[in-house]
């Protein structure tokens, strides 16, 4: 280990929800087992490299408060590139997480020419490639920057110029290559900018048939080179264009399902974009499981009064209890994990602060996937859900979805019968079944 994080000189270990050490997991003991498997294999804890590595608390108001020496730009480039993915990879090993995420441009820095910035991607994804084999953590996905760089101020694929789209498709080429390079178990296109900013100079149809045309390119190269991780899109609803395409998980369905990709390319769910998109955390999931695309979660949390995108750290063990709970139901993360797209306060200044937001968020998540697990196992809500449905499993709802009952049939039944009386949805009763469960987690 390198020593840049020197307030803490051991790994985090698991003290148990009686410690009062900040330094330590209270909920997170990644050997033990749930429901048959060891919670770092249900878990799959991923460190973003951009909020973490790649930002120094910049934002449109100020500069950078955060201590991350490496973003000086005085430095050679590719030596302040080493110097972030030393720091980076002694964190991951502190932490004790098994995978991180990144993009292009976090990793490798951009230069002038495409060629250089190729070079310089290769270079870096090799040295990673030796950090990897000698910390064993792993790559949870890749995924190409295709927003910052002003080129795409109006989209990459769904650019009006094809040029741009050319050049997205050529930094894509590269870094759908360094993932299977780094054996990552998943690539995400997140929309960047895939969206506009007004509707007077765009036309909607062409920007949807050039993202299909994008996503079937992607497909097509990861069959090819034989990449057998997930694709993944991450739905959001707006920032930083005022309307993505991907707005949610509903939407991207849509899309895939129009351009022929559901079978292709499943969703990287993001908690504080479900809630922009006006949604529940817990329902981009269940409607991702129904629709058979969930892939992978960023795990983070808005703020109740902000109406943007503030990447949090999770800390509501209820909120990610309804989530784990809905993975748990669809069979768990398989290719996917839980990737911390979240950053830092501006104020949270010191090197350890990264830690202390970490052993916060992976314990928020431990305890959630305790509580849900229980859940689950009693069968408690299953059971009222199903009784809920039973009439659709025999007689006239069986009927009737088999296609054997018909308008004129039914009006005939109604005319003979008395009428149906609703039932109770339980609907408070159930609020505190999930409480209790919250509330008995050990
Ligand atoms: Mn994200």
């Amino acid at each position: 280990m390198t020593d840049f994080f020197t307030d803490v000189t051991e790994p985090i270990r698991y003290l148990g929800p009686d410690s009062d050490e900040p330094l330590s997991f209270r909920w997170y003991d990644r050997d033990r087992v749930v429901a048959g498997k060891r919670m770092e294999d249900h878990l799959r804890f991923a460190v973003a490299y951009w909020h973490s590595f790649a930002w120094d608390g910049f934002d449109i108001f100020g500069a950078g408060t955060l201590d991350r020496p490496w973003l000086d730009q005085a430095l050679d480039p590719m030596a302040a590139a080493a110097m972030k993915q030393d720091a980076a990879f002694e964190f991951f090993e502190k932490l004790g997480v098994p995978f991180f995420c990144f993009h292009d441009a976090d990793m490798a820095p951009p230069a002038d020419s495409f060629a250089e910035t190729s070079a310089n991607l290769s270079t870096m994804v090799e040295r990673a490639a030796g950090l990897m084999e000698r910390t064993g953590v792993g790559l949870l996905w890749g995924t190409a920057n295709l927003f910052s760089h002003p080129r795409y101020a109006a989209g990459a694929a769904t650019n009006p110029d094809p040029e741009i789209f050319a050049r997205a498709a050529a930094q894509v080429c590269d870094m759908l290559e360094a993932t299977n390079r780094l054996g990552g178990a998943n690539y995400v296109l997140w929309g960047g900018r895939e969206g506009y900013e007004t509707l007077l100079n765009t036309d909607l149809r062409r920007e949807g048939e050039q993202l299909a045309r994008f996503m079937h390119l992607v497909v097509e190269h990861a069959h090819r080179i034989g990449f057998d991780g997930t694709i993944l899109i991450e739905p959001k609803p707006f920032e930083p264009t005022k309307h993505q395409y991907d707005y949610d998980t509903a939407a991207v369905h849509a899309f895939l399902q129009r351009y022929d990709l559901v079978e292709e390319i499943k969703v990287n769910i993001e908690v504080n974009h479900a809630t922009l998109a006006g949604h529940d955390f817990h329902h981009e999931v269940a409607y991702a499981n129904a629709a058979g695309i969930f892939g992978s979660i960023d795990a983070n949390a808005g703020d109740d009064r902000l109406g943007w995108d503030v990447d949090r750290f999770p800390v509501s063990v209820e909120q990610m209890t309804l989530g784990m709970y809905e993975i748990l139901r669809g069979g768990g993360l398989t290719t996917g994990g839980l990737n911390f797209d979240a950053k830092l306060r501006r104020q949270s200044m010191a090197r350890s602060d990264l830690f202390h937001a970490h052993i916060g968020g992976m314990d928020t998540m431990a305890r959630a996937l305790l509580a849900a697990s229980a859940l689950l196992e009693s069968s408690e809500l299953e059971a009222i859900r199903s009784q809920r449905y039973a009439g659709w499993d025999e007689g006239l709802g069986l009927d009737i979805l088999t296609g054997s009952a018909d308008l004129p049939g039914l009006q005939k039944r109604a005319l003979e019968l008395d009428d149906p009386q609703p039932v109770s949805g339980r609907q408070e009763e159930l609020e505190n079944l999930v409480a209790r469960y919250v509330e008995r987690v050990r």
